[in-house]
């Protein structure tokens, strides 16, 4: 190999580490997940999660109920690539009397901001024949609300909820809404119930909570760019001992 394809083979190998410095050390990962029956698992960053109240439901789902004494929950992540995309997906179950958009026991609305920014505000019914045919905002087409009781719902009666009179006693909601972090990394979302009569009457609930984000660093080391320098400079380095070993045998053996 000439010395000029050493040299290139060099500041290639160095390029390219300073290329995988460059991009996201870890984009898109699980940085958090609480299914409230164990420990919240977190990776990579900080993550409080405050407010509401833990709860089992009849048939033995553990969740973060939020009810008219508990009525917000916020979870703050921290140690984010600024400004980075976040994709938060959990499970929002309503349960027992919801009124959706009945004027006079609700509306009973749940709202989702992240950063401050509205993911989410809609209504939520599950029928109670007293308010049933005022519906609910959530799961509508647009300009089509209100909509059904349960609307969009991915479940009923899965928790083991019931209430007089009513057909559906709890209904589970698949949700996924994706934000960006702030200039500092961090991402707060807050949930918020609103108009609600006491728990036992109805509530709201969390749970299967997971947070898709870009961590700063990463469990697997990437060389600091002090490191690469270093590298680098240390390829060049063997490149060039080489190639004086060669030159010295090819003086010693008389070759060309
Ligand atoms: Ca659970
Ligand atoms: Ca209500």
């Amino acid at each position: 190999m000439s010395r000029i394809n050493k040299l290139a083979l060099a500041s290639l190998t160095f390029a390219v580490l300073g290329l995988a410095a460059a991009m996201p050390v870890r984009a898109d990962t699980v940085v958090y997940s609480n299914n409230f029956s164990s420990p919240p698992t977190v990776t990579g960053v900080s993550a409080t999660l405050t407010g509401g109240q833990a709860q089992t439901s009849p048939n033995g789902q553990q969740f973060l109920q939020l009810h008219s004494d508990a009525q917000n929950a916020n979870l703050t992540i921290g140690g984010l690539q600024a400004n980075s995309l976040v994709t938060l997906s959990f499970n929002l179950y309503g349960i027992q009397s919801l009124d959706g958009n009945s004027p006079n026991f609700g509306q009973d609305n749940f709202n989702l901001n992240a950063n401050g920014t509205t993911l989410l505000f809609a209504s939520f019914s599950n029928g109670n024949p007293a308010t049933a045919a005022e519906g609910q905002t959530y799961g509508c087409p647009p300009g089509l609300s209100p909509c059904a009781p349960a609307t969009g719902a991915s479940a009923i009666n899965t928790l083991g909820y019931t209430f007089a009179g009513q057909v559906i006693g709890d209904s589970t909601y698949n949700l996924s809404y994706t934000t960006n972090a702030d200039s500092s990394g961090v991402v707060v979302f807050s949930f918020f119930a609103f108009n609600l009569q006491p728990p036992g009457d109805e509530s709201f609930g969390l749970d299967n909570i997971v947070v898709n984000g870009s961590t700063l660093s990463a469990p697997t080391a990437v060389p600091e760019p002090t490191t690469m320098l270093l590298l680098g400079t240390g390829l060049a380095g063997v490149a060039a001992k080489v190639h004086r070993r060669r030159e010295i045998y090819k003086a010693e053996n008389d070759v060309e």
